[in-house]
């Protein structure tokens, strides 16, 4: 599967995301927003395992089907497998991207967190249809996150691989969100941005508009 052809407004959730909301009523309604990419993320304390963890990806897989938008799955390449995900997105502490690309097969998407050129060009050699870059800003949704470290490498990696599809992530507003567009990405992933965001749909709309004023460069 291609990555996108639009600017991606890629949203990522878990369970303990929303807060007080119920997550899957979150979701819809950022389907309903327009996101282009759902991951699901389910990780850290509290996260949910076995079959409630089957149950609840599949409801987030069925919503996804009925907006069109594809469902990428967190590190979870089993699970992925079992239930039919779109995709698969895997970080440099899990299972090998060449590994993980021969038990999805060729029609997943397969994304990779790279930090630097070089994880860039592994990733790229075992074939990764589109790699996160970050945190570009500070973010509190990621226990393990390294420092900012803003675009610079995203401006890197994209001039060596002008056609790999890079989405930016960390710390991700629309205030911010119009440097991460200008430095050529092909998406934003957000976490609280949009789990958190009161009004959801009005979050993502202005996502979108950030997206045009960042096109400008
Ligand atoms: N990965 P928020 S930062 C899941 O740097 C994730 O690879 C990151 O959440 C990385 O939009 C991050 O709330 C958290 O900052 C993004």
């Amino acid at each position: 599967m291609k990555f996108s052809d639009k600017p991606a407004i890629y949203f990522i959730m878990g369970s303990r995301n929303s807060g007080k909301r119920n997550p899957l009523e979150v979701l819809e309604t950022a389907l309903k927003g327009g996101i282009t990419h759902f991951q699901l993320r389910e990780k850290g304390k509290g996260a949910l395992t076995g079959a409630t963890l089957v149950e609840f990806a599949e409801q987030c897989q069925q919503l996804c089907g009925e907006y069109g938008v594809p469902f990428i799955i967190n590190d979870l390449v089993e699970l992925a497998c079992q239930i039919g995900a779109d995709g698969v997105h895997i970080g440099q502490e899990d299972l090998a991207a060449g590994q993980t690309r021969k038990m999805i097969g060729k029609e997943k998407l397969l994304g990779v967190s790279v930090h630097s050129l070089k994880e860039a060009q592994t990733a790229v050699k075992d074939g990764a249809d589109y790699i996160g870059m970050g945190p570009i800003f500070g973010t509190t949704s990621k226990a393990d996150a390294k420092k900012p470290a803003g675009v610079k490498e995203i401006l890197l990696v994209k001039n060596e691989f002008p056609d790999l599809p890079i989405v930016g992530i960390g710390g991700i507003t629309p205030d911010n969100a119009k440097h991460v567009w200008q430095s050529g990405v092909s998406g934003i992933a957000v976490i609280s941005a949009i789990a958190e965001a009161g009004n959801i749909a009005a979050q993502i709309a202005a996502f979108q508009a950030s997206c045009k004023e960042g096109a400008g460069k």
